[in-house]
Parts: C-alpha cells; structure tokens; sequence
C-alpha cells in the first residue's frame, strides 16, 4: 500500500488554519482520498488535555518557556506515535492544524530560544519525521489582530504583546524563505482566493501519487 502524505497548515492566529484544512480535507476526499485531520497542541486525549494547560492555563499556574517548550513537544510525540505515522502508513492523507514549524515560529522567534536546539528535540519528539508539504498562511499582523478580537475571550498567546506577535510572524516568513517544503500562501484576500492558492500548492504531491 502507498504510503500516505502529511500536510501542514500553519500562519499566525486567525489565518485562516482551521477553515483551509476543512475545505482541502473535503476536496480530497472528493477526489477519493482517504483523509485524516488533526490539530496541535491536540489531536489525541493526552494532547488535548495539555492544550488545556498550554493556552487556558488549565493548571493553575503558566508553564514557563522551557516547560512550554517540552509540552508542545510532548503532545506532539503522542500525535505521531498515535494518529500520523498508523495514518500515513495505512495510505490516509494526514493534513495537521500546525505543527513543528509553530514551535520554530512561537518558541523559537517569538520566545527567543535557539533554533539549533529546537530542531534536535523537535527531530527527537517525531522521529526525524517532517511533514511533506507545509501550507503557511500569511496575513498582515493587524489582520490577524482584527480576525482574533473578533471572537470573545482571548487565550495565553493571543493576549502576548504586539512585539511578540510580529517576531512569530516574521519567523514565520524566514522559515518558508529558508524551507523549500513550505510554501507561503496570501490569506487575507477572500477564503476562495485563498482555497484555490491551497488547491494549487496541493497539485504536485497529488500528481505524485499518481505516477505509476
Ligand atoms: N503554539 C502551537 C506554539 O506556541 N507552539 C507550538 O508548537 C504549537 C503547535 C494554538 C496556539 O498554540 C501556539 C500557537 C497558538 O497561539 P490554535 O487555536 O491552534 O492555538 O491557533 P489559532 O491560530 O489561535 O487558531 P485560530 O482558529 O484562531 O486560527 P485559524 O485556524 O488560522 O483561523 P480560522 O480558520 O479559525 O478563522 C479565520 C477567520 O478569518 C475569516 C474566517 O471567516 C474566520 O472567521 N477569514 C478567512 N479565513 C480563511 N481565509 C480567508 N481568506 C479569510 N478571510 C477572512
């Protein structure tokens, strides 16, 4: 059985992560796929008890950098072991609401933790597994500012300081520049603009799997 593929989607808050994953999770099936989505920090019970912790500091107090660090990595060793790599191995499409690049983006950019360091023990938590395409959508800081106020309470990150915001962002932009698997996609137009840029950075793996 061919082995499936594993696509990220990835973007500073309100991008437009969870909506494009919905509609390229949907497409593929149309096109007789057979998909898995999944989400970080989340996607397993232990993930999404820690996602509790890490965004509404369900544990009573905040983790501090280093802790945070080691339990988004922890949720996701669980994901891999669990959910993506039975997935791919059983020929599904796993497509991920973020994934490492967050932890480069948020922990290393926005934290200011060596990114030499975070790509050992992100190569550690997964394995050396690296996701075959990753879709970063980019949107202008007061977009996603806009887009995030716009929906009631906000979480642990959303409430960090604009300063913050803007180092993820542009750490962002350096790893699509630096990273040929990521491809960066412009979402601040329509989400039909955006889907048919999504569908279209989809093609190649998908003329892949039909080589013989
Ligand atoms: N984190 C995560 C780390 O610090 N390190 C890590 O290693 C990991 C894995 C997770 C938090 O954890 C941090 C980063 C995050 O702060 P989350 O809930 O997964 O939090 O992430 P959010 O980005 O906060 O999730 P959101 O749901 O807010 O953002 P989405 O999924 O990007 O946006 P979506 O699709 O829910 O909503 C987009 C809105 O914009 C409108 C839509 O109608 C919708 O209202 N819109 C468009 N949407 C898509 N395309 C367009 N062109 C649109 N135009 C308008």
């Amino acid at each position: 059985m061919a082995r499936g593929r594993f696509i990220t989607l990835e973007g500073p808050e309100g991008a437009g992560k969870s909506t494009h994953l919905a509609l390229l999770a949907e497409r593929l099936r149309a096109a007789g796929l057979r998909v898995r989505t999944t989400r970080e920090p989340g996607g397993t019970r232990l993930g999404e008890a820690v996602r509790a912790i890490l965004q509404h500091d369900a544990a009573g107090e905040p983790p501090l950098p280093r802790a945070e660090l080691l339990l988004f990595l922890a949720c996701r060793a669980q994901l891999m072991d669990e959910v993506i790599r039975p997935a791919l191995r059983q020929g599904e499409w796993v497509l991920s609401d973020r994934f490492c690049d967050s932890t480069f983006a948020y922990q290393g950019y926005g934290r200011g933790m060596g990114l030499g360091a975070l790509r050992a023990l992100n190569a550690f938590a997964t394995e050396d597994s690296e996701p075959d395409l990753t879709l970063l959508l980019d949107i202008p800081e007061a977009e996603s500012r806009a887009r995030v106020s716009g929906r009631g309470a906000a979480d642990r990150f959303e409430r960090e300081r604009a300063d913050f915001h803007r180092r993820v962002a542009e750490g962002f932009r350096n790893l699509a520049r630096d990273t040929p698997r990521i491809r960066r996609i412009d979402s601040s137009g329509t989400p039909e603009a955006t889907a048919e840029a999504v569908w279209a950075a989809v093609q190649p793996l998908l003329q892949e799997g039909e080589r013989p």
